[in-house]
């Protein structure tokens, strides 16, 4: 079953030709399971891998679906839990194969591959083809770079590519570093079973600190001796299809905002907390740098706008205020010192928050990062806190987490989207509120909530409209034309794995977004994989992260 939507001259390199989706990773058995169905049928089977029907259930009718234009009917293997890889055959169509088991073996693959895609997203080592095999590569952008309108450099050599082009940018790598921070602090135990075989020799240290600790370093070199923080490096307009070894363009540091120095300090001292028992010494350059960016922002109470100056087209991150990473800041100060004053300074900025739309206190991307303050406001321990101010706060989560579950309800896919929601990043947003649906759960012990969440991994991997899996190298139709300098320009056929596509988005923000899908195509189906539609399937480092921290969260036992 072809996507109707595309123009039919053009050549999707992923397109599932059936209409039986499921995870293409598989579901956790005793867990609730269900593929999604765009055809009516009396019954399924499932077929293991010798071709044996195992079981056999009734198809239910969900309805019609407003994201993806569909009737979509349900094909519920709840009941079944014997593990093995297994497909859904019904009328003559068959899914992709997936597999049922525990958490480790159904997703400790996908898990390791997107932590893992950090590793290749590193700038200025070279990836060294021990760790890196294929995709080995030269260092890349290793010069000092020029500050904006001056003639002085500055070595700000290493962190991670931001995305499908090679700029490094301070709000962004602040957003996907928290996320994984929090991944191992909420989820110790499966992110230390996380490996990903990377270069550092650190002792008992997860590899999963160990590649934070790579961005960290960055970030820390961004900073000013005045404790403010420059926003980006980048070449000054986006380099061509061709490897980072390659880019060879000036680098210029651009001038500093409040949010990269607000973003600076609060993921420096979440840091500085994560990293104080593995190794006091990191910990305490961690605190220095976060204490240095907080005091010139109390030296700067107003707000320090970034802009790309005339002629940059490599990403702006701009926002519209800087009250948001401010809160983020304070919590994490707090977090990390118990000092009143940061106290003070987080309940003032809480405060300032409540007057602006209610999504920024629980929103954890980069535009928005309020709800990384909220997150470590709650998961504060001192004997000052105010128990139940944390306490709304973990209601305002709950609340947000009852009302994407209804959304889950009505979707005969179980995203907890909104027609608005696909927007660029979608995944990121399906992420998100997969994150919020966790949290939900464990402060309510609601098991709805639970379940609500784990649905977000499934669509994520294959039980959506077109049925693709937007991680490489997971499933059998998997993205694998990404948006992706590297990827594109390195050789090699096979793409690296791990890596979360941009997905879906209805404003098709990209020209040939534009030519491939028709006008009136349902939000969930604005999608091709193909790596000219950079506005479709991206990769981003806070992409990634975002669905690290919500499949740590939803995959444990
Ligand atoms: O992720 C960003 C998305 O939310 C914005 O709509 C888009 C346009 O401003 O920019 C995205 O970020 C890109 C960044 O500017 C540069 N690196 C690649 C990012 C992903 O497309
Ligand atoms: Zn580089």
């Amino acid at each position: 079953m072809a996507n109707t939507y595309f123009d039919g001259a053009h050549d999707t390199h992923v397109t599932a030709p059936f209409g039986i989706f499921a995870d293409q990773a598989g579901y956790i058995a005793g867990r609730r399971k269900f593929a999604a169905m765009t055809f009516p049928a009396e019954h399924f089977s499932l077929v293991n891998r010798n071709g044996d029907i195992v079981y056999e259930h009734e198809v239910t009718h969900a309805g019609m679906d407003e994201c993806s234009g569909d009737d979509v009917y349900i094909a519920d293997l709840t009941a079944f839990d014997i593990p093995g890889t297994y497909r859904i055959c019904a009328k003559g169509q068959s899914s992709a194969t997936f597999h049922i088991g525990s958490g480790s073996a159904v997703y400790g693959k996908v898990l390791r591959d997107m932590l893992k895609a950090f590793y290749y997203l590193r700038c200025g080592c070279g990836l060294d083809e021990r760790y890196a095999g294929k995709f080995a590569h030269p260092p890349c952008h290793d010069r000092d770079a020029l500050i904006f309108g001056t003639d002085t450099r500055v070595d700000v050599c290493g962190g991670w590519h931001d995305a499908g082009d090679y700029g490094r940018y301070v709000t962004a790598g602040a957003s996907a570093c928290a996320q994984l921070l929090y991944a191992y602090r909420l989820c110790p135990h499966i992110m230390e079973n996380t490996e990903t075989d990377i270069p550092e020799s650190a002792p008992g240290m997860p590899d999963v600190l160990r590649e934070c600790r790579f961005e960290l370093e960055w970030l820390m070199k961004m900073q000013r001796a005045d404790g403010a923080v420059y926003h980006k490096v980048t070449t000054m307009i986006h380099a061509p299809f061709i490897m980072p070894e390659d880019d060879k363009d000036e680098l210029y540091l651009f001038p500093i905002s409040t949010s990269a120095t607000a973003d600076l300090c609060a993921v420096c001292a979440l840091a500085a907390g994560v990293y104080a028992d593995l190794d006091s010494q990191f910990s305490q350059t961690l605190k220095a740098a976060a204490e240095r960016a907080y005091s010139f922002l109390e030296d700067h109470p107003g707000w320090i706008e970034f802009r790309n100056p005339d002629g940059c087209n490599t990403g702006e991150y701009g926002d519209s205020g800087d009250i948001d990473k401010r809160y983020w800041a304070a919590a994490e100060m707090y977090a990390l010192t118990g000092e009143m004053r940061y106290h003070t300074a987080f309940r003032h900025y809480s405060g300032e928050l409540e007057k602006l739309p209610s999504f920024i206190r629980t929103a954890l991307g980069y535009w928005a990062v309020g709800g990384f303050g909220t997150l470590a406001y709650i998961f504060s321990e001192h004997p000052d806190k105010d128990e139940k101010y944390a306490q709304e706060l973990k209601n305002a989560i709950s609340g947000e987490g009852y009302w994407l579950a209804d959304k889950v309800d009505k979707c005969g896919y179980g995203a907890a989207m909104d027609t608005a929601d696909y927007f660029w990043g979608s995944n990121m947003k399906l992420a998100h509120n997969g994150i919020i649906l966790a949290l939900s759960a464990s402060f309510t012990g609601d098991k709805r909530l639970k379940r609500a969440a784990d649905e977000q991994i499934h669509v994520l991997l294959g039980r959506n409209a077109l049925g693709i899996s937007y991680v490489t190298g997971c499933g059998e139709y998997c993205c694998c034309d990404l948006h992706l300098r590297p990827a594109f320009a390195d050789g090699v056929d096979e793409c690296i794995p791990g890596m979360v596509s941009g997905g879906p988005n209805r404003e098709l923000n990209d020209w040939k977004a534009r030519r491939i899908i028709k006008p009136g195509t349902p939000p969930m189906k604005c999608f091709v994989d193909d790596h000219e539609c950079f506005s479709l399937n991206e990769v981003t480092i806070y992409w990634n992260a975002a669905a690290v921290l919500l499949l740590a969260l939803t995959c444990g036992e």
